[in-house]
């Protein structure tokens, strides 16, 4: 059993959004001819609540993409995005989501951001995703999306460590590439065993 893992195809990070990462929209078309091929669809879904600590926004005296110490960790500061119900949360008006069997959305705990679909940035809470794709027999997963250097990533480097087979498909990703962090996650990936297609 193969999974496919649409990773935030979301409006904000889309050109025009409100963390528009370039080309966001290209991959789209790709990911809708792919979702037939695999015996499970999952989408995740960024959805912060408004005022979430991952926002520059919401720590006086930063701009976004400064850094801060989290109880959790490094984390980057990001512009206000994917606030939850907005029309930036949704999902590209042209990705086809009939297609998928789940949604699981993630970074709705104020106090935590969440790159991965696995865990929260604090590497402990899990969404529990894990467990449904093996209580359905997953053994493998190719990832999609965005951010490859930072919701992909993570999120395919955690799916490795949890025991699964894991492809990510780099053509039908696009990254923010923030001070390096393109390198460092391809790095990251294939440390972890992801094969990088
Ligand atoms: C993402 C930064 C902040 C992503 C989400 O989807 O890669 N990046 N929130
Ligand atoms: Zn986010």
């Amino acid at each position: 059993m193969h999974a496919l893992l649409v990773i935030d195809v979301q409006n904000d990070f889309c050109p025009g959004g409100a963390l528009a990462v370039s080309g966001g929209n290209e991959i789209v078309a790709g990911i809708n001819a792919l979702m037939g091929q695999f015996e499970a669809v999952v989408l995740t879904q960024d959805w912060h609540p408004a005022g979430h600590s991952s926002f520059a926004s919401t720590h006086a005296g930063t701009a976004p993409y400064d850094m801060i110490e989290m109880p959790y960790g490094p984390q980057v500061l990001w512009p206000d995005h994917c606030v939850q119900g907005t029309d930036g949360a949704a999902f590209h008006p042209l990705l086809e989501t009939d297609h998928a069997d789940l949604v699981i959305r993630k970074g709705y705990n104020p106090a935590i951001d969440s790159y991965s679909a696995f865990f929260e940035n604090d590497h402990k809470t899990p969404t529990g995703l894990a467990g449904y794709l093996r209580t359905r027999g997953i053994k493998e997963v190719t990832l999609v999306g965005l951010a490859l250097d930072f919701c992909v990533n993570y999120s395919a480097v955690d799916a490795a460590q949890a025991g699964f087979k894991v492809t990510v498909r780099t053509d039908l990703c696009r990254a923010i590439d923030l001070n390096g962090s393109l390198d460092e996650a391809k790095s990251a990936m294939h440390g972890a065993g992801v094969t990088l297609d």
